[in-house]
C-alpha cells in the first residue's frame, strides 16, 4: 500500500492566488493541490491535502492522521504565531512533520518570526511559494524512505 501525507492548510490559505500576489503568488491552492497529487504520484505517495479556517478542525485532523498516514505537512498559517492547541496536538503523533511557510516568515514581521510548531517540526520550509510544497513532498518522501528502512532491519 502507498504511504501517505497529510497535507494540512490553517486559515486563510484558500483565499491564495485573490489577493495578495506579492507575498503568496498567483497560484490557487487548487493548483497546489492538483500539483501536488501529481508530484506525489512520481514519488510513490498518495496526498490527503485539507484546509480548514478553525483551529479545532486542524487539530481533530492531526490527532486522527495517527495510523492514518505517514507524514504531516503542515502550513499552520497564522495559527503558527498564536497555537498551543495544534502544538499540543502535533506533540501527540508519533510521525514526521514538517512544518512550511509560503513566504519568508523571517523577513517580514517580528510577530512571524516565532513559531509554535518549530519545536516539534522534523523539519521547516519557508520562502519557495508554492514550490514549497513540491519540496515538502520530496522530504517527507525521504523520511518515509528512512523510516521504513529503519523498521525493516528490526
Ligand atoms: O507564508 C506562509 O505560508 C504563512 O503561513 C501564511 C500565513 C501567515 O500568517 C504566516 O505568517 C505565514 C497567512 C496565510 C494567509 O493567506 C492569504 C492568502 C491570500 C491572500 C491573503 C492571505
Amino acid at each position: 500500500m502507498a504511504h501517505k501525507v497529510l497535507i494540512l492548510n490553517g486559515p486563510n490559505l484558500n483565499m491564495l492566488g485573490t489577493r495578495e500576489p506579492a507575498i503568496y503568488g498567483a497560484t490557487t491552492l487548487g493548483d497546489i493541490e492538483a500539483n501536488c497529487k501529481a508530484h506525489a504520484k512520481g514519488l510513490g505517495l498518495t496526498v490527503d491535502f485539507r484546509q480548514s479556517n478553525h483551529e479545532g478542525k486542524l487539530v481533530d485532523w492531526i490527532q486522527q492522521a495517527r495510523g492514518k498516514a505517514n507524514c504531516i505537512i503542515i502550513n499552520p498559517a497564522a495559527y503558527t504565531h498564536t497555537s498551543v492547541a495544534i502544538l499540543d496536538a502535533l506533540k501527540m503523533t508519533d510521525l514526521p512533520i514538517i512544518e512550511l511557510h509560503m513566504s519568508n516568515v523571517h523577513a517580514r514581521e517580528p510577530f512571524r518570526y516565532h513559531s509554535y510548531v518549530s519545536p516539534v517540526a522534523t523539519g521547516v520550509l519557508c520562502g519557495f511559494g508554492a514550490d514549497g510544497y513540491i519540496m515538502a513532498l520530496d522530504a517527507a518522501a525521504r523520511l518515509i524512505a528512512a523510516q521504513t528502512s529503519k523498521q525493516n532491519k528490526k
